[in-house]
């Protein structure tokens, strides 16, 4: 088989980056290990930037996301049981859209069915070679060995994915933040807490309440790393996210149907390409779900990649394909200072002691007051712009 681009992972990199060279009359193949359901089953990202939902509306795939998705004007953030609001659209000109993760999902793989698009799930031991030079990929499906020689290869199989493996140790270096605590997670089917979202900073730590609807929230605690989901009975939940979210939130209790605790990591690997592999989203890069960037950022590198292919393949040269790593790394850094800095605002950490806390809780109340600062915020928060 051969094909223009092989893509590794049919996560919303992978698949954002699919329909994109769709339209740019580039020939693309997916490869992904496990099958739709699981990939859509995960309950991951909630907010989208404008850049993403500015994407999904030039693919033609924004019809649901208008009718369903919650666009959201503002924010608000509590400290120490105090909330106040940051009005994004107001400071920036711009707002979000809370829309799951899975819902994208969904759109993106009904439409690559219309389309006929060529996805290969259940794709094990994909094998990239040869990606100094002519690259193929290999893989094993229904227990038949598969070959697939392409131009380029686009690593978009996420954080655990074999792609940034892949390249050689002594051509990357990686940069890294673990965080010493997780998010737990619930989903609930009862009536959000509050109209947009809350991010609250409270002496026992942090605590976030979403949604994905008028009837279904998504609610997270900060928790230790050592805790398990069994130490989290729907009670105990309910008592510490209402604490730490304090009075202005108005939580309704529901049992939860899915709860799950993950890790907090910042990393960066660098350069984003080695040879013809480009490395696209998790793969080359993770943050904190604080400033809810990282799917965001997915789209953005499949915006900047499938770009640089389309001046490639119409005769424009090597020169964006070249720039791409730079392009796309100036803008992963600056998400990753942002999610960086709002985890830091908002967490408890071990060495918090009295002092440390102090300042958290002056630069909340100064972000309170600070015209200047919540511009700052809102143009983070909102996405900043492809460059
Ligand atoms: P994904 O989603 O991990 O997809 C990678 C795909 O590659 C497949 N794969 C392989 N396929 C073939 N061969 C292999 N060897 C393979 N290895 C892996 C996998 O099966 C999978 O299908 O990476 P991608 O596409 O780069 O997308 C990244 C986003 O999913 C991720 O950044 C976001 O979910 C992060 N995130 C958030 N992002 C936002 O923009 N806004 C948010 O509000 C937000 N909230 C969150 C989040 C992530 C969270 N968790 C659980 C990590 C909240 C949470 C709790
Ligand atoms: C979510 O709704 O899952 C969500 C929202 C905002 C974040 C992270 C996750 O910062």
């Amino acid at each position: 088989m051969r094909t223009q681009i092989a893509i590794i992972g049919a996560g919303p990199a992978g698949l954002f980056l699919a329909h994109l060279l769709r339209r740019h009359g580039i020939a693309a193949m997916v490869l992904e290990r496990h099958d739709r359901v699981y990939v859509e089953g995960r309950v991951r990202a909630g907010v989208l930037e404008q850049i993403t939902m500015d994407v999904l509306a030039r693919l033609g795939l924004d019809g649901r996301m208008q009718a369903e998705g919650l666009p959201h004007d503002g924010t608000n953030l509590v400290s120490d049981g105090e909330m106040f609001r940051i009005d994004m659209a107001a400071k920036s000109g711009r707002r979000v859209m809370v829309y799951g993760q899975q819902e994208v999902m969904h759109d993106l793989f009904d439409a690559a069915a219309q389309d006929d698009m060529p996805i290969v799930f259940h794709a094990n031991d994909v094998t990239l070679h040869d990606i100094a030079g002519k690259p193929f990929v290999t893989w094993r499906k229904d227990g038949m060995e598969q070959r697939l020689d392409c131009d380029f290869v686009a690593g978009c199989d996420g954080f655990h994915g074999i792609s940034r493996e892949s390249i050689p140790e002594t051509a990357r270096r990686a940069f890294e933040r673990i965080y010493p605590f997780g998010w737990l997670g619930i989903l609930s089917d009862v009536p959000p807490a509050h109209p947009e979202l809350i991010y609250a900073n409270h002496a026992n730590g942090f605590a976030l309440a979403s949604m994905r609807s008028p009837t279904r929230s998504r609610y997270y605690v900060q928790c230790g790393l050592d805790e398990k989901i069994e130490d989290w009975p729907d009670e105990r939940f309910w008592d510490e996210v209402t604490l730490r979210l304090g009075p202005a939130a108005h939580v309704t209790r529901g049992p939860s149907f899915e709860k799950s605790i993950a890790p907090l990591r910042s990393f960066v690997t660098e350069p984003m390409r080695y040879g013809s592999l480009f490395l696209v989203g998790d793969a080359a890069h993770i943050v904190p779900p604080t400033g809810a960037k990282g799917l965001n950022l997915a789209v953005s590198d499949a915006v900047m990649l499938s770009e640089a292919l389309a001046e490639f393949y119409g005769g424009g040269g090597s020169s964006a394909l070249d720039g791409y790593s730079a392009r796309a790394l100036a803008r992963v850094w600056k998400a990753e200072r942002f999610s960086w800095w709002f985890t830091g605002l908002t967490h408890r950490f071990p060495e918090t002691d009295a002092f440390a806390r102090k300042m958290q809780v002056a630069e909340l109340a100064y972000l309170r007051q600070s015209e200047a600062l919540q511009t700052v915020f809102s143009e983070n928060y909102v996405g900043l712009p492809l460059t």
